[in-house]
């Protein structure tokens, strides 16, 4: 969604650092590009105005233009005061006692019943046991949808058909969570073309029956300005205490994103980036402005890699690193794990300059290249395992034999083997290659743990 002010922005930043020292008239002709990106990308007029005089008051200040850096100061600057539009890290408040009641409110389909799934999915990973509602009594086919998301993600859904009225059902569904002890109910109500009293007046009055802890609007963000208009109608009306921007997989400019924060005052708690009930991500500012700036968004990349990765295994592995005793059978683990990695060497390619490292250390295993390297390993020793370089030629003969391979082929493993052993003793010695290879490292081997 943001490649292309990314792409904008680091175009001017690498202007400037070619530049050696500033003067205020540099600075002046950079931040009228960066001005010109945001306004592009469909960023709030207000908000880019704003924005500009911020950076311009601290860029072409005395310390900056004197310091041996003024463009990375700069860059710095930039980075800093779009956090501050982008707006704090805002978690769900779930304290007091339970059942919090979460309630879902914007238009049609901008991803209510969708995300209310997402929601019931990643609180039950934090130990919540949440209760969906069905308060869609006006579209037809809605209470099905949420029955069928339920089952499928494995979440009890409240409904009561579409007759009762949906403050009514809310209300008993608390009541009932109270009851069955549910520690979240998550309201999802219906929606509407456009903000209309009748949809105002029920939200209200559901609101007033079931109390809720967070009033969530949920906002596509392909509708760009619009959904700050509505953002801050809906604001004004119903009262929210946080924003779900969705569809920020689409192609979307980006614009909503940057600006409806600073423009309603309601900071954005998640972002979703999918259809699946998974496709949701906790807004952190500082990571999105890294993202937007080009700096590479380490952190999500790291979080979803150890998502992805045996933690307890990793653990054993680095310390066996560490101590110079990672041998075949840890390589035939690792390698398995990296053919998980694989469908997340995307995100790796968020960190500058690791897709070179990735491109050495993920070879693309396929299924098939797995189940020989496996036949080869077993078909060792557990000696041979431990300890490669006794495997000599007749050895190698009796490993092929028995795996079914050839002696080419054994001779590829080990090879590979001890390119993936110096490679990783060059990452334990991390030193001269900085904190990407750490993180990196750590990320596989829980070496930073
Ligand atoms: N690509 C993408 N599609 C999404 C996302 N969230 C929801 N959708 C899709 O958007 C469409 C509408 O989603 P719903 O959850 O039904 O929206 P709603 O707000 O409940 O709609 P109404 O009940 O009609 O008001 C569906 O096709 C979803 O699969 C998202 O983050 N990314
Ligand atoms: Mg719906």
């Amino acid at each position: 969604m943001f490649e292309n002010l990314s792409g904008k922005l680091q175009s001017v930043f690498s202007g400037l650092s070619n530049r050696g020292k500033l003067s205020e008239a540099d600075v002046d002709a950079a931040l009228r590009e960066v001005r010109l990106a945001l306004l592009e990308a469909d960023v709030n007029f207000k908000v880019v105005k704003d924005f500009i005089k911020r950076v311009r008051e601290r860029a072409v200040g005395a310390e900056v233009m004197r310091s041996l850096t003024p463009a990375q100061q700069v860059v710095k600057i930039v980075h800093e005061e779009l956090i501050a539009t982008l707006g704090e890290t805002a978690r769900l408040d779930l304290s007091g006692p339970s059942p919090h009641v979460i309630m879902l409110v914007g238009l049609q389909g901008s991803g209510k019943t969708t995300h209310a799934a997402k929601l019931a999915t990643t609180l039950r990973k934090g130990g919540q046991r949440p209760l969906m509602v069905a308060a869609d009594t006006r579209r037809p086919a809605a209470i099905t949808q949420l029955e069928v998301l339920g089952r499928q993600i494995d979440v009890p859904v409240h409904s009561e058909g579409d007759r009762v009225p949906p403050p009514q059902i809310c209300a008993n569904a608390v009541k009932r969570a109270r009851e069955s002890a549910y520690s979240v109910v998550l309201l999802d109500t219906a929606g509407r073309l456009h903000i209309d009293d009748q949809l105002m007046h029920e939200l209200e009055e559901v609101k007033a029956k079931t109390k809720p802890q967070e009033v969530l609007l949920v906002v596509d963000a392909m509708t760009g300005q619009d959904a700050v208009r509505v953002a801050d109608e809906f604001n004004q009306r119903v009262g929210l205490t946080g924003l779900i921007l969705t569809k920020v997989d689409g192609d979307a400019r980006g614009g909503a994103a940057i600006s409806v924060r600073s423009v309603t005052g309601v900071p954005i708690k998640y972002l979703g980036v999918g259809e699946k009930t998974d496709a949701l991500e906790v807004f952190y500012p500082d990571r999105l402005a890294s993202r937007i700036l080009g700096m590479g968004d380490v952190l999500t990349a790291i979080e979803k890699a150890q998502d992805v990765l045996d933690q307890e295994q990793s653990l054993k592995v680095g310390k066996k690193l560490a101590k110079g005793e990672f041998d075949l059978e840890d390589f035939r683990d690792q390698l398995q794990q990296l053919k998980k990695m694989g469908s997340i060497s995307r995100l790796l390619d968020m960190i500058p300059g690791m897709s070179q490292l990735t491109a050495g250390l993920a070879p693309d295993v396929t299924e098939q290249q797995m189940k020989v390297i496996e036949a080869i390993i077993n078909s060792m020793t557990p000696g041979e395992r431990h300890n490669p370089r006794i495997i000599n030629a007749s050895r190698k003969r009796r490993i092929a034999k028995g795996s079914g391979t050839t002696v080419v082929e054994v001779n590829d493993l080990l090879t590979q083997f001890r390119q993936m052993q110096r490679m990783m003793k060059q990452m334990t010695g991390a030193g001269k290659h900085g904190r990407g290879m750490r993180g990196l490292l750590g990320m596989l081997g829980g070496l930073d743990r």
